[in-house]
């Protein structure tokens, strides 16, 4: 299937809802027969990224990385969905440098801090708030909120479904 090499690139808090969205969205995708592949910033910093923390200059190291791997794999011809918090608009900013025009769709997963916090699935804001994780993006360490996002998705009380819905129609004229 001719499809047309982008790199989807989802920026937000920790459980705003990125991965769950990205991989509904990769699975359908999966479904449609294009070649996909989902770069999921938790699971890298098991692997290629095992030496960075969290301080503001791992998460620059950490996100220039993670550019170039989805850069290098959009090469190769992939549709690459990218989940990671990317606090900083010039690292964001970064990425997007890395690929051509209509080839870096950025996705604000828009969902306040104060929902994530009530979420909070692996218990970490709880450990942040009692300062037994320092650093912690939206706690003690910053977000810089992306101004013009191709994508602008509000996650406050709705569903990721919903939500991925809204990434696929966005994405039906521009995959070809
Ligand atoms: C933010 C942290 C932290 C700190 C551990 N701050 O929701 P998660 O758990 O599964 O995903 C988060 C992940 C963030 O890694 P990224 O590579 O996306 O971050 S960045 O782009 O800023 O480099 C979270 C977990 O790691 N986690 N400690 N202090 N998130």
């Amino acid at each position: 299937k001719g499809q047309r090499p982008m790199c989807l690139w989802f920026t937000g808090l920790s459980g705003a809802g990125k991965s769950t969205i990205a991989n509904r969205v990769e699975r359908q995708l999966a479904a449609q027969g294009y070649h996909t592949y989902l770069l999921d910033g938790d699971n890298l910093r098991h692997g290629l990224n095992v030496d960075l923390g969290f301080t503001p200059e791992a998460r620059v190291e950490n996100v220039r990385r993670v550019a170039e791997v989805a850069h290098l794999m959009v090469d190769a011809g992939l549709v690459v969905l990218v989940c990671v918090i990317s606090p900083f608009a010039s690292e964001r900013d970064f990425a997007r440098g890395r690929f051509g025009e209509g080839e870096f769709v950025e996705v604000f997963v828009d969902t306040p801090l104060a929902e994530c916090e009530q979420r909070d699935p692996k218990g970490l804001y709880a450990k942040a708030r009692a300062g037994r994780i320092s650093n912690f993006t939206g706690i003690d360490s910053p977000y810089e909120r992306p101004v013009t996002p191709e994508l602008h998705l509000h996650g406050e009380g709705r569903r990721a479904e919903q939500m991925a819905e809204q990434v696929l129609a966005y994405l039906k004229d521009r995959l070809a």
